[in-house]
């Protein structure tokens, strides 16, 4: 194995995209999410079209114990990770502060911050073992601006914000590099999970403009993971043509 990359919420959108991609550049995998059925089904496909070795590990990042265990009973070859690509991530409601729902908070806080923490936690020390690494952290554009209602997701993202900057600084003398790629609007199943599964509302969320899709994000986090070993790319905010910041879409 000379490359590989873990990529972590790889069972829709963004993830799976970014499994598409490192595949096709040849890459071996350690995919993740809750979702097992699409991690074998995805496994498969990319091992038969690309001949590339995958691993699945089934967990929720909001589980600390469950993460760590999972990650650390990979088999050895696979700490070799050249790229982890914290994506798994979510948002939950749409809600003023005074009428948010706490659940809805804590997913949030638990999958967003102390998820990637967790993760981060294990694989950097693989990467630290191997003498080098990338970790790119998918951010948002919700991690640079707040919006209306955004409040708790928004403030998430900027922990991921923050928590990019400070690893850049803890790992820097391990020679790992740590980006953070912040997209305005993508359509995924994001917004169908913001909105717990109502299709319609998530639709409307992309009515009128032309949002960006899984792809065009992994093609710009394959373009940061593939710069030279000298050149570093520390954040990268990545919007649709139609929306200028977080708030403000033009709808045509
Ligand atoms: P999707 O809903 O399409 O995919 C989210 C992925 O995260 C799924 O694979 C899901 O897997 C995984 N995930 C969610 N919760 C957990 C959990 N508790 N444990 C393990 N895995 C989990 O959304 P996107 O692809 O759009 O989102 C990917 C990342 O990009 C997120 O961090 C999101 O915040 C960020 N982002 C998205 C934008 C957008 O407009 N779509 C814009 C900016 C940033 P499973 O459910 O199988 O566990
Ligand atoms: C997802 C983009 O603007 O819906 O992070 O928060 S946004």
């Amino acid at each position: 194995m000379s490359k590989i990359a873990l990529i972590t919420g790889a069972t829709a959108g963004i993830g799976e995209a970014c499994a598409h991609v490192f595949a096709r550049e040849g890459y071996d995998l350690v995919l993740t999410g809750r979702r097992l059925d699409r991690l074998e089904k995805l496994a498969k496909h990319l091992n038969d079209k690309y001949n590339v070795e995958v691993a699945v590990s089934s967990f929720d990042v909001r589980n600390r114990e469950d993460t760590i265990n999972n990650l650390e009973a990979l088999p050895a070859q696979w700490r070799k990770v050249t790229v982890l690509v914290n994506n798994a991530g979510l948002s939950q409601g749409l809600d003023p502060i005074q009428k948010g729902s706490i659940d809805d908070w804590e997913t949030m806080i638990d999958t967003n911050i102390k998820g990637l923490l967790y993760v981060s936690r294990v694989v950097s020390n693989w990467m630290i073992e191997n003498g080098k690494g990338h970790i790119i952290n998918l951010g948002s554009i919700a991690g640079k601006e707040v919006y209306a209602n955004g409040n708790v997701y928004c403030a998430t993202k900027h922990a991921v914000d923050a928590l990019n900057k400070g690893m850049r600084i803890d790992l820097l003398p391990h020679g790992i590099k740590v980006t953070a790629i912040h997209p305005g609007a993508v359509e995924t199943e994001f917004s169908e999970v913001r909105f717990k599964g109502d299709k319609e509302r998530a639709k409307k969320v992309y009515d009128g403009f032309k949002p960006l899709v899984a792809e065009d994000v992994a093609e710009t986090i394959w373009f940061i993971a593939s710069r030279p070993a000298h050149v570093n790319i520390n954040d990268l905010v990545i919007m649709p043509t139609a929306q200028a910041n977080a708030g403000t879409i033009f709808r045509g």
